[in-house]
């Protein structure tokens, strides 16, 4: 074995294997001179994942359907050029330090004022300019998962406090992605993590068309209203009897051009509102014909639904993703558990503050698997 790993990383291609699952590393481009690295996770059922190391972003998730045939089932590029380029919508990044969108870019903690990065009209969205989604991480293999890590100095986009993060990935055998995600700081900070994985299960370039044969559940009961920016207005409104109750499996095409805004970009609030070590059930998404779903779980009070209402419409130039696919409005979805949006500036929200003497813990787990 050893001998193997030698001859193996003269290559630059190390492979280390645990049981059932094997996890291989190669060199994927680079940014000024510094090397980026893609991790691929397999599994004993033909399920993979890769991963680079910038942004901690899923590139790829190939899946078996129904007849044993394999299809990458989210969005992204081929090369590390279409993951820095201005017309990427945060495809399968970590997005840091706080997912989603900070009202004017403004909060007050501890009494001090403190402006971050508006990089989305007057709005903070994602983490600013440069968010953890455009970092080169760390990258660690232990056994069977990788761990990516990553300093963010005091003043980082304006926000306060140093912090170190970290996003551990884990495949196994039951087809289920396990994603931690941890951060530690040395002054009060607001944090909220997610990842933005863009599906379609029916394979990445099937479009609108196949994502509306999807059905989806969520195990929301409330949502977060929002003002025409899409900033919460504070108010948590009951799904029951609207476009929001999501609860019982639903096929998307049969709501989706009803949704105000173009379809579903709201947070839906799951029934534990502080659940750091309770893991709740978020959704759910089927796609009958190949039989792949998508089953999620998290620690997280919320969770954004999204259906790619931004990508470009059809018949105009969609963003060109991999192999020469072009991807277009409602071409897929996300599901990113996560604190609610703005919550630094609502009390009825849940706290979003890390202070230094605490640790930040996100985890989701994406269960995928096939239904006859
Ligand atoms: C915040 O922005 C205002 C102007 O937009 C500026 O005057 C002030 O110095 C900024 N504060 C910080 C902490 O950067
Ligand atoms: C990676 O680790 C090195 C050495 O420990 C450190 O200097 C660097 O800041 C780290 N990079 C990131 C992105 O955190
Ligand atoms: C992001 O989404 C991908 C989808 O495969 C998932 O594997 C990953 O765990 C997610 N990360 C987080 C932090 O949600
Ligand atoms: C969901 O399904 C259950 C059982 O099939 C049904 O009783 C209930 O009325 C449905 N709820 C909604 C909101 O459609
Ligand atoms: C409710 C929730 O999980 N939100 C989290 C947002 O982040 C802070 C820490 O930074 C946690 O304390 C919250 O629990």
């Amino acid at each position: 074995m050893r001998k193997f790993l030698i001859i193996a990383s003269i290559f630059g291609y190390i492979m280390s294997a645990t049981g059932k699952i094997s996890i291989t590393t190669e060199p994927w481009g680079s940014i000024d001179g510094k090397t980026i690295e893609k991790i691929t996770l397999k599994n004993s059922k033909k399920q993979e994942v890769d991963i680079i190391s910038y942004g901690a972003t899923i590139t790829a998730v190939r899946l078996p359907n129904k007849q044993n045939e394999v299809d990458d089932v989210v969005l992204g590029f081929d090369s590390i050029d279409g993951y820095k380029s201005a017309k990427n919508p945060y495809f399968g990044a970590t997005i840091g330090r706080v997912a989603n969108r900070i009202g004017n870019g403004e909060f007050t903690l501890n009494g001090i004022r403190y402006n971050v990065s508006k990089n989305i009209g007057i709005n903070s969205l994602h983490g600013g300019f440069s968010g953890w989604n455009a970092k080169i991480w760390n990258t660690t293999i232990d056994n069977d998962r990788v761990i990516f890590t990553l300093l963010s100095e005091d003043g980082d986009e304006g926000y306060p406090g140093s912090v170190i993060a970290s996003t551990t990935f884990k495949l196994n055998d039951n087809g289920e992605l396990l994603v931690e995600m941890k951060a530690f700081t040395s002054k009060a900070t607001p944090i909220n993590l997610t990842n933005h994985s863009y599906f379609n299960l029916a394979g990445h370039g099937t479009n609108a068309k196949e994502i509306y044969n999807h059905k989806v559940q969520i195990n929301a009961n409330e949502w977060t209203v929002t003002d025409s920016e899409s900033i919460p207005t504070g108010e948590i409104r009951p799904v029951k009897n609207s476009l929001m109750d999501l609860r019982n499996l639903t096929r998307i095409g049969d709501v989706i051009n009803q949704v105000p805004g173009g379809g579903y970009d709201y947070n839906f609030c799951l029934p534990e509102k502080t659940c750091m070590d309770k893991i709740q059930f978020v959704a759910k998404v089927l796609h009958p014909e190949s039989g792949r779903y998508l089953e999620v779980k998290s620690n997280q009070p919320g969770v954004q639904f999204y259906t790619s209402n931004f990508l470009p419409e059809m018949g105009k130039e969609g963003i060109l993703g991999k192999n020469n696919n072009e991807y277009f409005k409602h071409g897929a979805f996300c599901l990113e558990t996560q604190n609610y949006p703005d919550a630094i500036n609502h009390n009825n929200f849940p706290n979003s503050i890390l202070l230094p003497s605490n640790l930040y813990k996100h985890v989701v787990i994406y269960k995928f698997g096939i239904k006859e």
